[in-house]
């Protein structure tokens, strides 16, 4: 399968996502004889060279543990997965580094709160607040948190645009409301959320707010100061970095507030067998070996963003599914999923009589990557009456010319099935 091919591509004006494309080693291959367009960046993206190496320099150069050895690798290491913290805390733009928490990814991040966080302060017959586009991940713990509290989920609608309904929201910010918990951007409409507006009105009842960022920070500036959430989560793989490792951020009056998630090395103060005290803010939340390597490829992936500019790769992407869309609904028999007047990197569709694992097999044939099923978000499936979708979601190295390309594989699969 892995062969060298020339990509498809084309030089946008101003943006050089072919030249940017040459960082990118797994972009080049040929998949069934044809050459790698892949579209499944939601799912996850691919890694640059320099996220590569950077774990392969720490492997081969700084393999230690952190935080415990007094000899010169464990300090090197622990120096550089301090340093990523700090260059987190710049890139979402956190006020102190304690803020930041080293974890799994978007999933962990959302459990922990809902373990520690939610566990605190929803009670029976309180409310936790998610919306009607949520990603599983940001629906089940809430979920396992309220069957323990008896506490209820209640959901913000949206409308056949997938675009959330505010005044519905403002009406369910009541006294049992103890957390709105709501994602940035959805991996299967694509819709940016008002989030700024959501937090302001949730904070006029006093009501916190977790933000779900998993698919905001491959493709958008994000600063938590700005937007004032209490939380906000996202995974390291979504935007070019190495997979297993995600941030939590929490504003430190909350975070400290919290019981520990996890008991273990690195969280504690203290231990006897009568009484443990813990660490202070990250540590004690970032409980046993973390996964040092991946912060260390986070690191490299978030110095290769800066290189891009996080805003150039906004107005290509942008570019990028406003063509795709336009070309897309000229077809007959297409329908888009996810129309919302703003959108971020992600094209949902459904062929009418066509199931969406038969369209993903003919596009893989050809070469394309996309990713076809329900896409971790059920409820919003039911939602839109349909199985399944096919998604394509785009990234800084995608051009118009792989955009061609999914079109004809999509003008095939309609040939096939005629
Ligand atoms: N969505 C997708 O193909 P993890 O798995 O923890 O890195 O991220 C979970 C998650 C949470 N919220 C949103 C909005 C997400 O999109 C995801 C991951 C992938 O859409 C895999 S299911």
């Amino acid at each position: 399968m892995s062969t060298t091919a020339n990509r498809v591509g084309s030089v946008a004006v101003g943006f050089d996502a072919v030249g940017f494309s040459q960082d990118f080693p797994a972009l080049h291959q040929l998949v069934h004889g044809k050459p790698l367009v892949y579209l499944d960046n939601a799912a996850t993206s691919q890694k640059p060279r320099s996220v590569i190496d950077a774990i392969t320099r720490f492997y081969e150069e700084d393999c230690s543990n952190i935080h415990r050895g007094v000899h010169l690798l464990s300090e090197r290491a622990t120096k550089a997965y301090e340093e990523v913290r700090l260059a987190v805390q710049q890139f979402i733009h956190a006020a102190r580094p304690a803020e930041v928490i080293f974890v799994r990814g978007t999933t962990e991040a959302i459990n922990l709160v809902a373990q520690s966080y939610g566990r605190t302060h929803v009670k029976t017959g309180d409310a936790v607040l998610v919306s009607a586009m949520e990603h599983h991940s940001n629906i089940v713990p809430w979920q396992i948190l309220c069957e323990e509290k008896g506490s209820k989920l209640r959901v913000i609608p949206m409308n056949d645009r997938g675009e959330l309904l505010l005044e519905e929201y403002e009406k369910l910010l009541t006294p049992e409301t103890k957390l709105v918990a709501v994602a940035h951007v959805s991996n299967v409409l694509g819709t940016v959320n008002p989030v700024k507006q959501i937090i302001r009105m949730a904070h006029e009842y006093g009501i916190p707010v977790l933000v779900d960022g998993a698919q905001a920070v491959p493709h958008l500036q994000v600063d938590v100061q700005d937007l004032d959430c209490d939380f906000y989560a996202f995974s390291g793989h979504k935007m070019y970095g190495p997979t297993g490792i995600g941030i939590l951020y929490g504003k430190k009056r909350l975070l400290e507030a919290m019981p520990p998630y996890q008991g273990g090395g690195d969280m504690i103060s203290s231990v006897t067998f009568e009484k443990t005290t813990y660490n202070s803010l990250p540590h004690k939340f970032e409980a046993g070996t973390p996964n040092i390597s991946g912060v260390i490829g986070l690191g490299a992936a978030i110095k290769y963003l800066a290189r891009v500019g996080l805003d150039n790769v906004a107005t290509h992407e942008h570019d990028l599914l406003a063509y795709a869309t336009e070309q897309i609904t000229r077809f007959s028999g297409v329908r888009v999923i996810g129309t919302a007047q703003a959108k971020a990197a992600v094209l949902s569709f459904v062929l009418d009589g066509i199931h969406p694992h038969d369209i993903g097999t003919i596009l893989d044939h050809e070469g394309i990557a996309v990713r076809t099923g329900h896409h971790c978000a059920q409820p919003v499936m039911q939602f839109f009456g349909i199985p399944a979708t096919t998604r394509a979601s785009f990234a800084l190295y995608n051009t118009e010319a792989e955009v061609d390309v999914l079109l004809r594989g999509i003008a095939k699969v309609q040939e096939m099935f005629a």
